[in-house]
Parts: structure tokens; C-alpha cells; sequence
């Protein structure tokens, strides 16, 4: 029997150019089905298109922290390019994007995989790949945000831009996709592939792949020229060199990044 395939991405951040090269390369697999763990806008210049093709193309779609705080329209940031993002947004997309669901909940080769932006208690909280026994297991349990069902076996996330896989011995299995549109590290965008038989509760092969996409990330940064996106030197050491823009001007302070690296 053939084995069911979802691709899984996450954090595309306006970042148009990388997701058509992770969409072309999912196609090219024949991967029809596509699950999008969030944060859709933000950082990059077209998060307009960005939503409308996830919206058109993902069969599921996932609330964000940047699209709960974002698309509010009645809000005035003070910050130029938090406004600038905001505007890109049609008024029907803001309310698509603060509609979206907190998680997503199937089978798969016995296994029962929980999907979310960044934990189990909030798309604000974040977990990071260093995270301690206790953060480990919250982001198996049932909370008010992901409602009372069946506990996961299996927890897949994004928020982060730093992608992971990791086991206990009670076969509790954590893994981050990374991020298409703004990939820390290694700024190349990663996407993940989960293999199995889909809906099934029998144990069957499973698996998890990480798939790297080069991209043009200078055609990226050109538009992003062109449209006049405030913060161009902050997204071109994002998108280039893979370093985080809070780790810029606040030293040891990186939200995003896995170790302060002497550079
Ligand atoms: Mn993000």
C-alpha cells in the first residue's frame, strides 16, 4: 500500500519567493496535501500574497502569534514597520488570519500528531530546541487553547525558525518544521515531510523528513526594495546571512537563535 505524505510548513513571513520555491518543490513530489503551522505575515514585503496563496493552497492553516497580533485593525503601532505590515493586509485576510484555529489534531501510521504555532498554552509562548523536561512534556498535555481530546503522541511546531527532532522513552515524539520565509542558521528554507498511513490507529511505518529549498533570496530582497519596506537591513541579515534582527542590536538577548555565536 502506498504511504499518505503531508507537507508541513511553517513561518513564511511575506517571504513570497522561498514559499513558491518550497510549493514547486512539494509539487514536484506529488505532495497534495499541505498543513501551515502559521505566522503567514511579518518581517517580509508580501505577506498580502503570501496569505492568499496559503489560503488557496493549504488544506489546513494555523493561527500564529504575528497573525493574532498583527491583522487587528482598530491597532496603532508605534513602530513604522509593524504599521507598514499591518497595511499590506486586506480587511477580509485580517479576519482570516484572527480566525484560524489554535491546533490540528489527526492519525497517522497509530500515531496521534498535535499541530501548533508555538505551544501548547499560547502562539506567544515560546519553546525553544533547549527547552527543559518540564516545557518537554506541556507541550503534550491538553490546555484551554488546545480544548479536551485524545493526548497527542506525536507534536509538531513551528515559531522558532530552528527546526528539531527529538524522542523520549515513552515514544513521545517533538519536532519543529523550521521556518520557510526566514529560516535562522541556515537561511535556507525547510519544510517538513510526514510519511505514514493517514487516519490510521495501527502501528505502520512513520517518518519525518526535513527538506532544504535553495531559493533566490536576492530576488526576495529586491522586491522587498522595490515595495519600500521599512527595516531592508534588518530582513537581508535574516534572509542572508540567517541572523536573527533582535540579535543586531540586542546583544545577547536572541530570541530566535540557538547559541550567541563569537563572530
Ligand atoms: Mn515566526
Amino acid at each position: 500500500m502506498p504511504l499518505d505524505r503531508i507537507a508541513l510548513i511553517s513561518d513564511v513571513h511575506g517571504n513570497l519567493t522561498a514559499l513558491e520555491a518550497v510549493l514547486a518543490d512539494i509539487d514536484g513530489r506529488g505532495i497534495e496535501r499541505i498543513f501551515n503551522l502559521g505566522d503567514y505575515v511579518g518581517k517580509g514585503p508580501r505577506g498580502q500574497a503570501v496569505v492568499d496563496r496559503c489560503r488557496e493552497r493549504c488544506e489546513v492553516n494555523i493561527l500564529g502569534n504575528w497573525d493574532d497580533f498583527l491583522p487587528d485593525l482598530s491597532r496603532t503601532f508605534d513602530s513604522e514597520a509593524l504599521r507598514w505590515w499591518q497595511a499590506e493586509l486586506r480587511e477580509d485576510q485580517a479576519e482570516w488570519l484572527r480566525a484560524l484555529p489554535f491546533c490540528h489534531d489527526f492519525l497517522i501510521s497509530g500515531r496521534r500528531v498535535r499541530l501548533f504555532h508555538a505551544s501548547a498554552t499560547s502562539v506567544h509562548r515560546r519553546v525553544r530546541f533547549d527547552h527543559d523536561e518540564e516545557e518537554f512534556l506541556g507541550m503534550f498535555a491538553n490546555t484551554p487553547a488546545t480544548g479536551d481530546g485524545p493526548l497527542p503522541t506525536v507534536v509538531g511546531y513551528g515559531d522558532t525558525h530552528d527546526p528539531f527532532y527529538e524522542v523520549d522513552r515513552q515514544r513521545r515524539t517533538l519536532f519543529n518544521t523550521g521556518s520557510v520565509g526566514n529560516s535562522m542558521d541556515d537561511p535556507t528554507p525547510v519544510y517538513v515531510i510526514l510519511e505514514g498511513v493517514f487516519g490510521s490507529e495501527q502501528d505502520a511505518p512513520f517518518s519525518i523528513q526535513f527538506v532544504r529549498v535553495p531559493y533566490d533570496w536576492a530576488a526576495e530582497l529586491a522586491a522587498a526594495e522595490r515595495l519600500g519596506m521599512p527595516e531592508l537591513d534588518a530582513y537581508t541579515s535574516e534572509i542572508r546571512d540567517g541572523i536573527y534582527r533582535g540579535e543586531m542590536g540586542r546583544p545577547g538577548g536572541p530570541e530566535y537563535h540557538r547559541r550567541p555565536r563569537a563572530v
